[in-house]
């Protein structure tokens, strides 16, 4: 057996963590040969419902799990963590502007950077999935003085696998398929899922699909998918969310053997994305480090589209610009 890394998860109970927390003990993360230590953050009001979740950790008698540490300080929860799943953060309220809850978020965000920065692992891989997502990783990111950017990452997977879902209904096929799907830019009503690189089996997407079908039906639905399921389900998406951070770290920890995925990442200028923002791009990843997909052509359109994702994502900076320093 391996020896043991350590995971830690904020929000933990909360519900997207009530589905993630098992997905991880069960392997489905880091692969079933992992002896794993959760690591479980919330805040001192959850605390008492955290206590339940461990409770069933427990009862599941996991294998692979070799100890669950239940804290509300992110020093104890972030000591000498491997693999940080920030999700906890804070919902909008009645009346909260989106100043406010950039700002409230920015707050926690800013504390959870700097405990990472002093106590977790140096190769520490973090996956931000609290909203604003992109932008509370910037703000982590920036509060980690002694970590590289690059292990600060934003999650739009979600946005990926609903992609690959909807495509694969409208061409009559499986998700597993279609390659070199994309979302570019903010996990938001902005964000841009590109097909026009995108493969169906050997053949390429825009030829099997109508550009109307895109601009009308699919990119809305991607981005407009979160609100459907709190529609529906009365609650926001808690599993797919859980099984979406699962894929992140999964690919990013052991690769992708060639597969293109979507990751939130500090721009670096490429597809002319300057430096400054979080931004979702093609990525493929291999020996624990991910490389953006280079070369691709693009179209006026998805220029557009990918320049409006990104002036968002400058006026969320723009809003919470004083905790960067
Ligand atoms: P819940 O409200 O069920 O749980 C959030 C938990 O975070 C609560 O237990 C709360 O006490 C805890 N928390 C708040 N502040 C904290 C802090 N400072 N430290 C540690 N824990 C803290 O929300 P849930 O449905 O689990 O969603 C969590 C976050 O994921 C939300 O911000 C949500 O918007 C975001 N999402 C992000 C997605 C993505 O694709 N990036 C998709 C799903 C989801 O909407």
């Amino acid at each position: 057996m391996k020896k043991p890394v350590k995971v830690a998860i904020t929000g933990a109970a909360g519900q997207i963590a009530y589905s993630l927390i098992f997905r991880v003990a069960s392997g489905s993360m880091l692969g079933p040969d992992q002896p794993v230590i959760l690591q479980l953050l919330d805040i001192p009001d959850a605390l008492e419902k955290l206590k339940g979740t461990v409770m069933e950790v427990d009862d599941c008698a996991f294998p692979l799990v070799t100890e669950t540490i239940a804290s509300a300080d992110p020093m104890e929860a972030f000591d000498g963590t491997d693999y940080a799943l920030l999700v906890g953060a804070r919902p909008r309220g009645p009346g909260m502007e989106r100043k406010d809850l950039l700002e409230a978020n920015a707050k926690i965000f800013s504390v959870q950077g700097k405990a990472l920065s002093e106590k977790a692992s140096r190769d520490v891989k973090v996956l931000v999935v609290g909203n604003p997502a992109n932008t509370n990783a910037l703000i982590a990111q920036s509060n980690a003085k002694k970590l590289d950017p690059r292990q600060f990452t934003a999650m739009v997977r979600l946005d990926h696998n609903r992609a690959l879902s909807q495509l694969a209904a409208k061409t009559g096929s499986k998700t597993t398929d279609i390659s070199k799907m994309i979302i570019w830019g903010n996990h938001s009503a902005t964000q841009y899922p590109d097909i026009t690189h995108t493969l169906v089996g050997e053949k390429a997407a825009v030829n099997l699909v109508d550009q109307e079908w895109v601009e009308k039906d699919f990119i809305p639905t991607v981005q407009q998918r979160g609100a459907a399921i709190i529609k529906a389900r009365g609650l926001s998406s808690a599993a797919s969310a859980a099984s979406a951070a699962v894929d992140h770290m999964h690919d990013w920890a052991l690769g992708t053997n060639g597969k293109w995925v979507s990751m939130g990442i500090p721009s670096d200028g490429s597809y002319g994305i300057k430096p400054g923002v979080v931004y979702g791009y093609p990525v493929t990843c291999a020996n624990g480090k991910y490389e953006i997909v280079q070369g691709l052509s693009i179209n006026e359109f998805s220029r557009s589209r990918m320049d409006a994702t990104e002036q968002e994502l400058r006026e969320e900076r723009a809003a919470i610009e004083e905790l960067l320093k």
